[in-house]
């Protein structure tokens, strides 16, 4: 009912002004939005490719044949919609991309959306010191993605979610794995201290930090554990890596917790947690800049800490499903200490949304203001104004590098044919 309503107050307002193109411009997104039957949940898996681990090629179950077209439908199966399966990313590096079916708006100062994860606290840990609360938190690194060309696939940039830990010296923002596929028939190596360990030399895997070691194999989980729809003898993956985040209470290899960190990535609080939550303020772009967002369609979750727990095996993130929360209610306010990077002045700020540039410059601006663009001898080239909101600007430069310049803020850019 609403919706009908403000679809046609806008109509009537465009031919009053006799505005339509203008205006229905600048609504686009929330029209869309309005129009549609849209879905809080995941609508589709693009990706799914996991690190090796102890439930990879059971969540979800690898039958021979499988390739990695049907194990993404496999993962879509799990976690789309409200299903509620579990898909687990295995070892530092293993990830998922999903998707919306709708733009989830970043509503400032509110969480957006949430991924659900397995992720709980323990109540037996009796260590007063202990940093934080924890049990099994598998903290996983989450990028976000706007569909800047429209073209429904997430082949647009990708921004991190600066969480609790991005600024920490311990986190290492260019870590590259190696992992090395086994043959499954070696001789095993196990360890004579704790039994459960029946290969300790299992899968190989090397960094570009210098360090090396080995996914381990355990008694509890006698499948492979490199992914059987790979076929390559290497699996590379890459993007920050966080501290671990474990301490073996027991001191005795027979308690570990895994603490949660404070904010910003999957299967780090239970799903019950407001925390569970993420607000797309926080998305940074290579060289940490705040992007100001207008919204995203995409989303990629990988492992993002490398450790061994002993007879609990790697950790591993896990994913259930995710939620846009402006759809079901759950958009709580960001509580103050969860604010990673000082925003950019929000009422100047532009984001250029798709880069190398075609045929259009594709801005969201915070405001109204003019923009100007100039070549790389200084020359003015071109000069438009921004509405608020998303702009989509008709640009017919020649192939070349560029600088669009606002108020506040330049921003070099590349032009295609
Ligand atoms: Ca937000
Ligand atoms: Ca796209
Ligand atoms: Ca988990």
């Amino acid at each position: 009912m609403k919706k009908t309503v403000v679809t046609a107050l806008i109509v009537l307002i465009n031919v009053f002004y006799g505005i339509a193109g203008h205006t229905s411009a600048l609504f686009s997104n929330q029209v869309d939005n309005d129009d549609r039957d849209i879905s809080p949940y995941i609508y589709k898996v693009y990706d799914f490719m996991p690190a090796p681990g102890q439930f990879v090629n059971t969540l979800p179950k690898y039958l021979q044949g499988d390739t990695r077209e049907t194990m993404i439908i496999k993962a879509e199966t799990a976690i789309a919609n409200d299903n509620r399966g579990t898909i687990s990313l295995g070892g530092y590096g293993g990830y998922v991309v999903f998707g919306f079916d709708h733009e989830v708006k970043n509503i400032p100062g509110k969480y957006d959306f949430k991924i659900l994860g397995n992720a709980f606290f323990s109540n037996s840990n009796t260590n007063p010191e202990a940093p934080r609360e924890g049990g099994n938190c598998e903290p996983g690194i989450v990028m976000v993605s706007y569909d800047a060309n429209n073209n429904g696939i997430p082949d647009d940039e990708w921004y991190e979610l600066a969480g609790s830990e991005y600024h920490r010296p311990e986190t290492i923002h260019n870590y590259e794995i190696t992992y090395y596929k086994p043959d499954e028939n070696k001789d095993k190596t196990p360890d004579p201290n704790y039994p459960f360990l029946n290969d300790t030399t299992y899968i190989r895997w090397t960094s570009n930090q210098g360090d090396y070691g080995y996914v381990s194999r355990n008694t509890y989980h006698s499948q492979p554990y490199y992914p059987q729809w790979i076929t390559a003898e290497t699996i590379v993956f890459e993007g920050a890596k966080l501290a671990n985040n474990y301490i073996d209470e027991s001191g005795t290899g027979s308690y570990y917790v895994q603490y949660a960190y404070d904010w910003g990535y999957a299967d780090n609080y239970p799903n019950s947690h407001k925390r569970s939550g993420f607000n797309i303020e926080w998305a940074v772009d290579s060289d940490g800049n705040c992007m100001n967002l207008p919204g995203i369609h995409f989303v990629k979750v990988y492992t993002g800490v490398n450790q061994y727990c002993g007879w609990l095996g790697e950790t591993s993130t896990e994913i259930l499903g995710a939620e846009d929360l402006h759809l079901t209610d759950g958009d709580e306010d960001v509580e103050d200490g969860a604010t990673a990077i000082e925003p950019l002045q929000a009422e100047k700020s532009i984001v250029l949304l798709q880069n190398p540039v075609t045929q259009q410059l594709f801005i969201a601006s915070a405001e109204q203001q003019k923009a100007d663009v100039y070549n790389l001898m200084g020359n003015k080239v071109m000069t438009f104004q921004l509405q608020s909101g998303t702009n989509h600007i008709a640009c017919n430069l020649l192939q070349g590098l560029y600088v669009l310049v606002v108020d506040n803020q330049t921003i070099k850019f590349i032009k295609k044919k």
